[in-house]
């Protein structure tokens, strides 16, 4: 039994040098509720088709790296609640365990590479959480080790913004705005946070890419940062945030655990409302990253 296994299109597309964009699972299995969630999943992948590249859903199944979904496994990942959420270091575990899992932003740009897929869509990165028990996501960690384009909508508000843009300084990822020199703030259109660097065009994201080489900074993630078009409701937004790390404190809920609390605490309390934005930024970052990959291909 082979340790990784492709889908016939991402083969297809990996021998044809073909534009691909990897996609991350655990926004399926534990970021959007169920039946939506296996919608969505499809539909992303839809965009990424009509943007001229083929998907390349990331997950593990029955501990076998999975870089490209068939329809029933894609049914799987949003079905299945033995479904656990994989960061880069439970890879191996969940291998030698033979489990099934989905993988984060850190694991999905760690397997992408894997097939030197250089494009990735998600819907927001994981950062630094606020408050003071220490809480800061892999995904970090993996960006600046994984050379990898990721668009996403900014870091939840769930988090420390402010942090997690010092992180990403300090370990030396760039950040482009997409069209703009605010730091999107997922829900929110703008974080309050400046970016230095903005970017207007796939086109030139691909050059960005291309200079690292010269650079010799290509060791590292490129995160673009695409800001949803119709954000939250800003005052909702405040309240669920203040009730939402309110509940999770009283809950006691910690590790892992914390962003898919947030996220379905979102979803429940707005009645749907984070829940429709959220499908929206994931649709538009698949859209933006399929152009990107194809800028790239064209190379
Ligand atoms: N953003 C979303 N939905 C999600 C996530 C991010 O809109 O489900 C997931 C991603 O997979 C991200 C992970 O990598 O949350 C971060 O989890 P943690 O904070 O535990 O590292
Ligand atoms: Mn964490």
């Amino acid at each position: 039994m082979n340790s990784i296994s492709y889908s016939q299109e991402v083969q297809a597309a990996l021998a044809a040098n073909g534009a691909i964009v990897a996609l991350e699972s655990t926004i399926i299995s534990h970021g959007l509720p169920r039946p939506r969630n296996l919608e969505v999943a499809i539909e992303v992948e839809e965009i990424v088709r009509e943007g001229g590249a083929t998907p390349a859903t990331i997950a593990l199944i029955d501990g076998t790296i999975h870089i490209g979904l068939e329809r029933d496994q894609l049914e799987r990942i949003a079905h299945d609640p033995s479904v656990v959420k994989a960061s880069t270091r439970d890879l191996a575990v969940i291998m030698s365990k033979k489990m099934s899992a989905a993988t984060t932003v850190a694991a999905t740009a760690h397997i992408a590479h894997i097939a030197n897929i250089p494009v990735f869509a998600t819907g927001g990165l994981g950062g630094v959480h606020r408050g003071d028990g220490f809480d800061e996501s892999a995904d970090l960690t993996a960006l600046s080790v994984t050379p990898i384009v990721i668009v996403c909508a900014g870091v939840k508000s769930i988090l420390d913004v402010a942090a997690t843009l010092e992180r990403l300084e300090t370990m030396a990822i760039p950040v482009l705005g997409y069209g703009t020199h605010k730091f999107p703030g997922f829900y929110l259109t703008d974080s309050g946070y400046t970016l230095e660097h903005r970017v207007d065009s796939a086109a030139e994201i691909a050059d960005i890419w291309r200079n690292r080489f010269p650079a010799h900074t290509e060791h590292s993630a490129i995160v673009v940062a695409n800001p949803v078009k119709e954000e939250l409701d800003k005052s909702l937004h405040e309240q669920l945030l203040n009730s939402g790390l309110a509940a999770a404190d009283s809950n006691q809920i910690i590790g892992k655990a914390v962003t898919p609390f947030m996220l379905e605490f979102f979803h429940r309390e707005s009645k749907g409302k984070s829940l429709d934005v959220n499908v929206e930024i994931i649709k538009a970052n698949s859209k933006l990253a399929a152009a990107i990959a194809v800028q790239i291909a064209a190379q």
